[in-house]
């Protein structure tokens, strides 16, 4: 076989993926945790000027309801206490139940929290809250990203909180009911200009059509997904899991893409174009590249999906 996983992810090596994400995560990271709750807050009421945020899904409550519950009835000093060490990443009754759900379920947790601090029932940021000075310039570099860089920045804040799974022995993940797929009658097939590769369409067909099982077929048995800004998801059960648990009511708007000679057979496609997520729909395209690696059957050995670090990759389509 002439690529391993590892030659694989550097298909393309051209592409310019936003390094602002990472960089920014590591200054917040070090930010103490009152600093960090009250940077997340400011940083969501200014995006909220401009950009609306869709209510999360009773479905999706459902599994938080009993913590948003628990801290409803606790003294102001023990909401904030709470929810600093989320923020922490203490051991806590709280932060281990955080621990168990996929990231959409975090979401709506702390929607719900903010919506309760903004109507009194969860202690607030307190008013007049000074940021260290270090804080006030990650909020400030916060401010010159992209929106769907911001939102990216704000949803791995809230993905990394909570107590560290891999302390925690025998316990449940907890995700949101899977939806049936789309009927063929509600599907828009996508175009892509430069590429009608059969397999590349049914990738963002399916994943449109949240029809994740014809999707993880798509892939070989040891194939790959690399999330951006992740580690590569491995094997097929392993993605198709991921799909089921992070990957409902995407929309992949693909708009072009180029197409190489095959190397021994194995064909490497770009495509670029946007990503919306059903928090923040046609208010936010992520400008999105994916790097495919098809195998000499058509199968899916190896997909990046990398986040641009401008408007102006969408048009790098070189090797
Ligand atoms: C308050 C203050 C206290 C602390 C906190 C607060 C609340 C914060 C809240 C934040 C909400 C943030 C949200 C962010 C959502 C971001 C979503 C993103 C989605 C990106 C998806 C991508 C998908 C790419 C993919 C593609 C594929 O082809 C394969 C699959 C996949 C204020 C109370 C914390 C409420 C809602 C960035 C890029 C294209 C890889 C998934
Ligand atoms: N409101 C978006 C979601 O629940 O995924
Ligand atoms: N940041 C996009 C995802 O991994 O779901
Ligand atoms: N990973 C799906 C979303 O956050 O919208």
């Amino acid at each position: 076989m002439p690529f391993t996983l590892e030659s694989a992810r550097n298909i393309f090596p051209s592409t310019l993926t936003a390094d602002a994400i990472p960089a920014t995560t590591a200054r917040f990271i070090q930010l103490s945790a009152e600093d960090q709750l009250a940077l997340i807050w400011f940083a969501y009421l200014e995006m909220g000027q401009s950009i609306t945020i869709a209510a999360p899904g009773a479905a999706n409550m459902q599994f938080a309801e009993n913590t948003l519950n628990a801290i409803k009835r606790m003294t102001p000093l023990e909401q904030s206490q709470a929810m600093c060490d989320l923020a922490n990443r203490a051991d806590t009754e709280v932060s281990r139940a955080y621990a168990t759900w996929t990231p959409n379920i975090k979401l709506g947790f702390w929607y719900k929290l903010g919506e309760w601090m903004e109507e009194g029932f969860v202690a607030p940021i307190p008013e007049g809250y000074k940021l260290s000075a270090n804080a006030a310039a990650v909020l400030q570099s916060i401010r010159g990203l992209e929106s769907g860089q911001q939102i990216t920045v704000l949803r791995n804040a809230v993905v990394d909180m909570g107590y560290d799974p891999k302390n925690m022995s025998g316990y449940q993940r907890i995700s949101e009911p899977v939806m049936a797929p789309k009927s063929i009658g509600e599907r828009t097939p996508v175009s892509i200009e430069g590429v009608d590769n059969a397999t590349v369409l049914s990738y963002m067909n399916n994943l449109n059509a949240n029809d994740f099982d014809a999707l993880a077929a798509l892939f070989t048995v040891d194939g790959a997904l690399q999330p951006p800004f992740r580690r590569p998801i491995v094997g097929r059960d392993a993605i198709l899991q991921f799909f089921r648990e992070e990957c409902q009511n995407l929309k992949l708007i693909p708009e072009r893409g180029v197409a190489e000679a095959p190397e021994d057979g194995y064909i490497p496609i770009k495509i670029t174009g946007k990503c919306q997520t059903p928090w923040f729909g046609a208010a936010v395209g992520m400008n999105i590249a994916w790097r495919f690696l098809l195998n000499p059957d058509g199968k899916i050995f190896f997909v990046a999906i990398d986040l641009l670090a401008s408007p102006k990759e969408l048009l790098n389509l070189v090797r």
